[in-house]
């Protein structure tokens, strides 16, 4: 069984959509932020960083027999594509899964959440990924997956978190961001549906 550790408006939403994209099942604990649940010593034991997300993995042990348990967003949407998808074929779309999953969380998050860098960071990044992206191609491989939920999930945050952001400059990136919202699998797991 997996167990995922999330909260709302936190970054749980990106495995959580992952995995109602690939009708992976599994069990959402969610933990109130306002009410520190994630500084329990119970969650603690889970992630010692008190951050969310974190997954419990008992379909895979450790040599001492206790289940995998993982911190961090990337590492646990790495886990489940590898591991409960076949999004990821060929040493070459692993290395290309890991450089757009290490992009939108250190990179693209970086340029978002960060106020100084996203003045001059932000405009430089959305420009190139504009040019980048395809709304009718993924960006590994030839069907939706990993990378896309990590680059699409940070798309989707920014009218959200930041509907002040004028995105006519990015075209490309106003039809992702549209049609990320119309997944039926998106809107469960950021709970408009
Ligand atoms: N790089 C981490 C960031 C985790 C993180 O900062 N999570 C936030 C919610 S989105 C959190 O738990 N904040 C509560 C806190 O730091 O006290 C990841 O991607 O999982």
């Amino acid at each position: 069984m997996l167990k995922l550790f999330g909260g709302s408006r936190t970054r749980a939403s990106m495995p959580r959509w992952y995995m109602e994209e690939k009708s992976i099942d599994y069990e959402l604990v969610e933990l109130n932020l306002e009410s520190k649940q994630h500084r329990n010593a119970e969650f603690l034991c889970i992630n010692p960083f008190g951050k969310l997300p974190a997954l419990i993995d008992d379909n895979v042990l450790l040599e001492d027999g206790s289940p995998l348990v993982l911190f961090e967003s990337g590492a646990i949407l790495l886990h489940l594509a590898e591991r409960y998808s076949n999004d990821i074929n060929t040493p070459a779309q692993r290395a290309l899964t890991s450089q757009w999953l290490l992009f939108a969380n250190a990179t693209l998050s970086i340029a978002l959440f960060v106020p100084s860098s996203r003045e001059h960071e932000f405009p430089r990044l959305m420009e190139v990924l504009n040019g980048q992206l395809d709304p009718d191609r993924p960006l590994v491989g030839d069907q939706w997956g990993v990378a896309d939920c990590a680059v699409e999930a940070h798309l989707g945050y920014l009218p959200i978190f930041f509907p002040e952001i004028d995105l006519s400059p990015y075209p490309v990136i106003q039809a992702v961001i549209e049609r990320t919202r119309l997944r039926p699998a998106y809107q469960r797991a950021m709970g408009h549906a």
